[in-house]
This record gives structure tokens, C-alpha cells and sequence, in this order.
């Protein structure tokens, strides 16, 4: 593999051609906080072991993007010990007894710094890895994100994590209108309701591609051997 070349793999709506040192992988939001019980997926009445279908497909490609070298992209979604950034409509969406800020299992619910607020060991990131904390849903809303692919010169995204029709979907718009690539590999992200994932995968892909191409982890595993 010459990571300075073209590289063509297939996808839906039709094959996505990338250059590898161009093209970041981006992790959204595999956090225990949305995959593990006691944490914020938890708290919005999800069933968690949903989602850890998409634990080895990302292990797969992260463990390549790395043996080459190519840039990993980490997000973490969470407010500051201090709620600063916690908007109060998103505090007090859904009425759940427990909040965004109030105390679990794995420390306070979706507070950077906490335990549940971190990346599943699994998927731990390593040094020179950027980790991107958003407020938001979206990875580009109020952070960094686009400042640190422009001076890395990233033009591309591969788009992985959780959930597909949340954070995955939110991310694809906001890189789609700041003029990014993005492919989902449908087997690297998930959703805890199926017909969601179904339909924010069909999302991305409808209309020649409105905000990017929907694959597979396999075809890009290959291209990267
Ligand atoms: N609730 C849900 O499905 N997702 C989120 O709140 N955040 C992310 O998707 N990361």
C-alpha cells in the first residue's frame, strides 16, 4: 500500500476514492459513558450491550490506520466539572431522575474527567492521537476539529462509533458543509435502536451521496493491507 496514492474501495453510493495520508479516522464518542451500564446511555433507558457489536471492527481498523502510520481522530462527549457548557434544555431533557452532572457508577454522568467519561479501554487512544471533548452532539460544535485537520492537512474522514443516528449523523453534516469526505463504515458504527441505525446509514447515502458513502469495514481492512 503506497498511503501518497489513490486508493479506491467500494461503497454505496458508488466506490469512494481516498489517499490514505489524507484521510483521518475519526472515533466518535466510544466512551464508557454510552457503552458500558451505569453511564449516560444507561440513564436515557438504553440498553448499552447493544452498541459493543461495533468494539472489534473499530479495534480492526484502528489497529491498521495505526500500523500505517495515518492520522486517529478521537471524540468524547461531556461538560466541564463545572457545567459551564451544559445547556439547561439538555439538562433537563428527559426527565430522568438522574441528569447529566449528578453522581453513578462511574463518577458524575458525562463530566469530563470522569471515569465513565472516558474511551473504553478497548479502543484507549495513544500519544499523538488528538482527543476532541465537544459539548455537542456534532464533533465541529464549539472544539477544535476543523482547526486540527487543516493543519494536518486532512481532507477526508472515515466516520466510526456511536451512536449512528446521534453523534455519527451530526458529525457527517457539520464535516459535509465544512466541504469534507466522510465514509461510514456500516459495521464500525451502531445505534441502540436498529431501525435508526437502518435509517441514518440510508441518510447519509440517499441522493448520490448527500453527506458521504456508507461501506464496510472489510473493503478498506483490504485496501490498507
Ligand atoms: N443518545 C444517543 O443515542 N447518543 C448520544 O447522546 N450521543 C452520541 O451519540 N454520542
Amino acid at each position: 500500500m503506497n498511503p501518497t496514492a489513490v486508493i479506491t474501495v467500494d461503497a454505496e453510493p458508488y466506490p469512494f476514492e481516498f489517499t490514505p495520508t489524507t484521510c483521518a479516522l475519526l472515533i466518535i464518542d466510544m466512551q464508557r459513558d454510552f457503552l458500558e451500564p451505569g453511564g449516560f446511555g444507561e440513564m436515557l433507558g438504553n440498553d448499552v450491550s447493544k452498541l459493543r457489536g461495533t468494539i472489534a471492527p473499530n479495534q480492526k481498523l484502528l489497529a491498521a490506520w495505526r500500523a500505517h502510520g495515518l492520522t486517529v481522530l478521537h471524540t468524547r462527549e461531556g461538560h466541564r466539572p463545572d457545567l459551564g457548557c451544559l445547556p439547561p434544555a439538555k439538562k433537563l431533557r428527559g426527565r430522568s431522575p438522574t441528569s447529566i452532572g449528578d453522581h453513578g457508577p462511574m463518577g458524575r454522568i458525562l463530566v469530563r474527567g470522569e471515569a465513565g467519561h472516558d474511551i473504553i479501554p478497548e479502543l484507549y487512544p495513544q500519544f499523538g492521537e488528538a482527543v476532541i471533548d465537544k459539548p455537542g452532539k456534532g464533533a465541529f460544535y464549539a472544539t477544535d476539529l476543523h482547526a486540527i485537520m487543516q493543519n494536518r492537512g486532512i481532507k477526508q474522514l472515515i466516520v466510526t462509533g456511536v451512536t449512528t443516528e446521534v453523534c455519527v449523523n451530526t458529525t457527517v453534516r457539520e464535516a459535509n458543509d465544512r466541504g469534507y469526505d466522510c465514509l461510514v463504515p456500516a459495521d464500525c458504527v451502531g445505534s441502540y435502536f436498529p431501525d435508526l441505525h437502518d435509517a441514518g446509514l440510508k441518510m447519509i447515502k440517499a441522493q448520490g451521496g448527500i453527506f458521504g458513502w456508507v461501506s464496510h469495514s472489510h473493503p478498506l481492512l483490504a485496501a490498507l493491507q
